[in-house]
């Protein structure tokens, strides 16, 4: 008989969690408990297909709340953990820069405390950031031996986890391996992010249905790649023999305003003729370039993406 797998996702409900939730239900051996936080209404449109799955359950817990996670990982006695929840938003970091902390730095270390009092041999994904990187040379590219200089609330609560994950590691001896994600985006991308707010407006506006689109800083570049892919790669960390850092990433970068051009032009449109520069979507800080290097990536996981 086989034995089942038991895999808990913080973070079910977001873009990354709902790919991983399919690619992971995919594998027959393998039950996926999805933590959910209380909300005034239910949020679960990213992942309404897989809700009834007999091998999904919804569990309910907060991030921020240890007591829960203790109570959740002691009743589950999962395998695996994929930690990707998180206030994920750059901008909301600066208005809400204690909720960020709580949610996204100290979130992450109840989730290692809770696996080092309730089931120290569970192995655990950490979702790190490229933003931890922040300010480099323009040229540079960044793999896994790069400093790090954070610009934002979000990238410092990520430096925080990142190397709290690396002190459970050395001084637990629990497995926590860490991917160090670029931007990763698809259609269920929150649209408040870049490139889910220009393609949908583009296409409203190719459509008659808005006329402008505002946007911040158009010089600033980004290393975009397919959300799909890059989950591939965490359930790639996971199947190693023994916990290790990634950087995930295309190797390629694109600016902000190349991307508006290409989603406009693809609908025959002038992006000039519809986007104006709007002071609100400035950042107090910004990254201005990021580029990643994920060559131990491709040797060690034979991951590639496949979408550029
Ligand atoms: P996302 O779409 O914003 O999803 C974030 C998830 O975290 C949502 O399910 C959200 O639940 C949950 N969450 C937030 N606060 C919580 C709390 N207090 N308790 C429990 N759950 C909470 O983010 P994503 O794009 O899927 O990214 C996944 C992870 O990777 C995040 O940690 C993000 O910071 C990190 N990351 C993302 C990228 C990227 O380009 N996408 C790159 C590098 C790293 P609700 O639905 O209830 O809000
Ligand atoms: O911004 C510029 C903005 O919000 C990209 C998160 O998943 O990836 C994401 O963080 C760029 C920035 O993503 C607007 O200033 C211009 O330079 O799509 P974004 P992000 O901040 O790079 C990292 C890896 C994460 O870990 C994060 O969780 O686009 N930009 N105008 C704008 N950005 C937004 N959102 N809105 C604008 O109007």
């Amino acid at each position: 008989m086989t034995t089942q797998t038991k895999i808990l996702i913080t973070g079910v409900t977001g873009q990354d969690g709902s790919f991983l939730v399919e690619k992971l239900l995919n594998q027959e051996h393998v039950f996926v408990f999805g933590l959910v936080r209380r909300s005034s209404n239910p949020n679960y449109s990213r992942i309404h297909c897989i809700l009834d799955h007999e091998r999904f359950k919804l569990v309910e817990g907060d991030i921020t709340d240890l007591s829960s996670l203790i109570r959740i990982c002691s009743d589950v006695q999962p395998d695996l953990i994929y930690n990707l929840a998180s206030q994920s938003f750059v901008p909301t970091s600066w208005t809400q820069p204690l909720f960020t902390a709580q949610a996204t730095g100290i979130g992450a270390v109840n989730v290692f405390e809770a696996v080092r009092i309730t089931c120290p041999s569970c192995k655990v994904y950490q979702a790190s950031s490229s933003e931890m990187f922040g300010l480099q040379p323009e040229d540079s590219v960044q793999n896994e031996e790069t400093s790090f200089y954070p610009r934002s609330p979000y990238a410092c609560a990520k430096v925080f986890a990142h190397q709290m994950a690396i002190n459970y590691r050395e001084s637990h001896n629990i497995f926590i391996s860490c991917g160090i994600l670029f931007n990763h985006e698809s259609e269920r991308r929150g649209e408040q992010f870049v490139t889910r707010k220009i393609a949908r407006a583009a296409a409203r506006i190719s459509k008659g249905l808005e006329s402008t689109l505002s946007l911040g800083r158009l010089d600033t570049f980004r290393d975009w790649g397919f959300a799909g892919d890059y989950v591939d790669a965490m359930v790639q960390m996971m199947e190693l023999d023994t916990p290790e850092d990634f950087v995930i990433a295309t190797g390629v970068k694109h600016s902000v305003e190349q991307f508006v051009d290409r989603a406009f032009s693809i609908l025959g449109l002038n992006w000039k003729d519809h986007v104006v520069q709007d002071l609100r979507f400035m950042r107090p800080a910004e990254v201005p370039s990021l580029c990643g290097d994920a060559s131990k990536a491709k040797e060690h996981l034979e991951w590639t993406p496949s979408v550029s």
